[in-house]
């Protein structure tokens, strides 16, 4: 029943190492105890693949894979955590120090990639039929650095030394076909292990690499380079993450990308199918649906039309039918610069059956739309194909029997706007699935010392697979656990501090209120708001240097995409603000500002238990969910926020007393927008105008750049785009008000302790396990198949 490590950990670590397991190295033993991990789960994990392949089963296709690092997870789930410390200190190791030997596999940008992973976490902990597919990048999101104070980038080569989670599936190869090219694609599994269950779910992760392992023919006509360079092109598919989060490239390598992992996904699925069923493919949708992770995989839907009909011999009624009963469509964004659109041309080039089949699926489309009376204007704007591109989104809502959104406004704004044709015809597709985290990695694993007193509090530790339970612990806040509560926080605000010395040189005082903002660096989450705030008070102090103000630590972690000059300005600020504040004298301590540098999910691991306040400041409306505001809420932080995203319903779990809420709304910002003129409420707001001024004047150096101005041009000048398009300086005012009055409200420990425990005990509604038995109650259709428990 339960697995035992101890024997198992000191050999796997000699086999790795090729030494004895004394004299490995920390990351030696990292890849020793986790080969050891895999070994154990092995019989496991064959037996739910066997259990799942003839029922009913989801398949979960995206992109991006945020899946961070494995080793902690997998031994927490499994029950493995003291016999770990107890073998690797057995060979005079330290298991903390292990751990942090292993490279985070960034195989997403954020959000969208990181929910991936806690779906994968509930589906196998909830025993789920539940597969995920997606790509084996071998370079994952970029490594940032900073150099003097502006972004850098540089590959992250995060396998190149090997990586125990995943196998290679040489027998389960597919071949996947391109106009210019054929590729075969390696499936790469992962097991994924659930907490306190015998299930192992599977991630699927393909890797392309050429038919021909190497073209001999021209290797003896003396054209090697020319043999190596073919052999490049195929494994070029599955070589970078596109480091674009919310936005996309229309780059012919992206579109490569989406339809390798998609057709080989689909083969398999196909192949199981037959083994388990037959050739007659027209019961495919009875037991198998696919949920499309945004558009990225959206490619799947002609696909499957494909394979149906060209392999299987269905006519276009019948394949129509299964694909309209198969995929369900998640959207993740309002923001139209993310809706992917491909041109005619690229379709053409790479898969000209894939283009004939959305022509026809386009032509149908149109013959529908006028048997519904739909008017020409709205048909051609819903048409998957316009002119000379291809609409991945209107493909999605055409094909998909459920069409989500991420949090109950982002839903209600799709269905009033992003996607409102669409939900006038077919209402019943919509639906909304507030997302969640994972509260193993994002409680448990990552703040044990909150973890063992909520185990105290409530007596068991049945809160980690229904956090729900934590709710009726919220009135048993007397002052022992306020005490606790307050105790625990500042031990991790400690070991904070400590992290940040060594990673970034900088001290920090644990007294200090931690205020922090981690995310993807774009125009719309704000954080040039936050350093707005920051300037400000830097300002009143300057003025003042005796004012009294509350000592604050503001933490940022943030990548920019590669290509997003405006956003790179933002860190270039935020880095020479810091340079500015952390050391002058006059501010003597009471404010610094440290950027962690390459943010990811373990630095969040880190970062989330310390916080005190939990910066989700986007413009209402523009957040479809965000997912961190979760993790701060599980661990205590406090909400500084707009009503946008899933804002709204942690304000909704906690009461207002119990968050900190300012800002424009999503349904005031259009006549608000109306009227406005930043220029004007710059100069009338007190102190703005000096925190404008800075940006230019002298007091901060851009080094050349230029971007300083951009910004301060972005909000006050309309120039080809109307100025602060995302309402900064409209809501800067309510921002600092509401700011300064949480942070004087810090002083009453005691008051502010409670807050901090009604978050927690609140948040079972953002647990990634109430998402995930909603997907499979209402849009899946699947029940729990927990395998049965064997003598091993
Ligand atoms: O998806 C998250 C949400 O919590 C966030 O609010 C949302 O911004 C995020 C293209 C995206 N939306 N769209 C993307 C990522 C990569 C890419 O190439 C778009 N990410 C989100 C989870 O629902």
């Amino acid at each position: 029943m339960t697995l035992d490590l101890t024997r198992s950990v000191a050999p796997a670590v000699r086999a790795t190492s090729g030494r004895p397991a004394e004299l490995s190295t920390p990351y030696e033993v990292w890849q020793g105890l986790s080969s050891a991990v895999v070994e154990r789960v092995a019989d496991r994990w064959e037996r739910t693949s066997r259990a799942y392949a003839s029922g009913r089963m989801e398949h979960y296709f995206s992109a991006e894979f945020l899946m961070g690092r494995a080793l902690l997870n997998n031994l927490s789930n499994l029950g493995l955590v003291d016999q770990a410390k107890e073998a690797v200190g057995a060979i005079g190791q330290d298991l903390s120090t292990v751990l942090e030997q292993e490279p985070d596999a960034a195989l997403g940008n954020g959000g969208l990639g990181r929910l991936a992973a806690c779906f994968l976490d509930s589906c196998a902990t909830l025993d789920l039929p539940v597969a995920g597919y997606g790509i084996l990048y071998r370079y994952g999101l970029f490594k940032q650095l900073f150099d003097n104070g502006f972004q850098t980038e540089h590959p992250d080569s995060w396998m190149e030394e090997g990586y125990p989670f995943v196998i290679r599936r040489e027998e389960a190869q597919r071949r996947v076909h391109f106009a210019d090219m054929d590729v075969r694609a390696i499936p790469y599994d992962m097991p994924i292990t659930g907490y306190g269950t015998q299930n192992v779910n599977t991630l699927r992760l393909w890797k392309a690499e050429p038919i021909e392992e190497f073209d001999y023919d021209a290797f003896n006509s003396q054209r090697f380079t020319d043999a190596i360079v073919e052999r490049e092109r195929a494994m070029d598919i599955s070589r970078v993450l596109y480091p674009n989060d919310t936005t996309y490239e229309g780059k012919v390598l992206r579109v490569r990308q989406q339809y390798f992992f998609v057709s080989a996904s689909l083969q398999t699925i196909i192949d199981t199918y037959v083994a388990e069923h037959g050739e007659d493919l027209s019961g495919f949708a009875e037991f198998n649906a696919v949920q499309l992770n945004d558009t990225h995989p959206v490619l799947a839907i002609p696909e499957l039309m494909r394979l149906l009909m060209d392999v299987h011999g269905l006519g276009w009624e019948s394949a129509w039918d299964v694909v309209s009963r198969t995929f369900a469509y998640t959207n993740h964004t309002v923001l139209s610069e993310a809706l992917e659109k491909w041109d005619v041309s690229i379709f053409e080039r790479l898969f000209p059956r894939i283009l004939e089949i959305v022509r026809e699926i386009d032509r149908r489309f149109r013959l529908d739309m006028a048997e519904r009376g739909i008017d020409q204007g709205t048909t051609d704007y819903m048409a998957p194909i316009a002119g000379d591109t291809v609409r991945m989104a209107w493909i999605a809502c055409y094909a998909s029997y459920s069409i989500n959104g991420v949090a109950a406004l982002h839903t209600e704004i799709i269905k009033r706007e992003t996607l409102k044709e669409w939900h006038a015809i077919w209402p019943e597709r919509f639906n909304n699935k507030t997302n969640g985290v994972t509260p193993r990695r994002w409680l448990k694993q990552c703040n044990p010392r909150l973890a063992a007193l909520l185990d105290e509090v409530m007596g068991s530790d049945q809160w980690v697979t229904d956090l729900s339970v934590l709710a009726e612990a919220t009135d048993k806040a007397d002052d022992a656990v306020l005490e606790k509560l307050a105790a625990i926080k500042r031990e991790n605000k400690r070991d904070f501090a400590a992290w940040i010395a060594e990673r970034e040189g900088i001290e920090i005082d644990p007294d200090a209120i931690f205020d922090v903002q981690i995310k993807r660096l774009h125009e719309y989450k704000r954080q040039l708001l936050n350093a707005l705030y920051i300037l400000d008070l830097y300002f009143r102090i300057k003025e003042d240097p005796t004012l009294e103000v509350p000592k604050r630590v503001f933490v940022f972690g943030a990548k920019a995409a590669p290509g997003y000059y405006r956003a790179k300005g933002v860190i270039k600020l935020i880095n020479t603000i810091a340079a500015l504040v952390n050391d002058d004298a006059d501010v003597a301590g009471r404010i610094k500002v440290v950027f962690v540098h390459n943010y990811n999910v373990s630095p969040a691991e880190h970062i989330i238990p310390a916080a005190d306040v939990s910066e989700q400041i986007s413009t209402a409306g523009k957040e479809a969910s965000g997912t961190s505001n979760m993790k701060f809420m599980m661990n205590g932080a406090l909400t500084l926020g707009t009503l946008d995203g899933a804002n709204v319903e942690i304000l909704d779990a906690v009461g207002e007393d119990n968050a900190y809420i300012f800002g424009a709304k999503e349904e005031e910002l259009p006549q608000l927008r109306a009227s406005y003129d930043p220029a004007q409420v710059a100069a009338s707001t007190p102190g703005l105008q000096r925190v404008l001024d800075a940006l230019t004047d002298g007091t901060l150096d851009d080094n050349g750049s230029g971007w300083f101005a951009d910004l301060r041009r972005s909000l006050l000048e309309a120039s080809h785009e109307p100025a602060d398009v995302y309402y900064v300086l409209g809501d800067f005012a309510a921002y600092r008000e509401t700011k300064d009055a949480m942070a004087a409200d810090y002083a009453d420990q005691k008051a502010w302790q409670k807050k901090a425990w009604i978050n927690i005990t609140q948040s079972g509604r953002f647990s990634s396990d109430r998402t995930i038995r909603d997907y499979a109650d209402e849009v899946w259709k699947l029940t729990a198949t927990p395998i049965p428990a064997t003598a091993a």
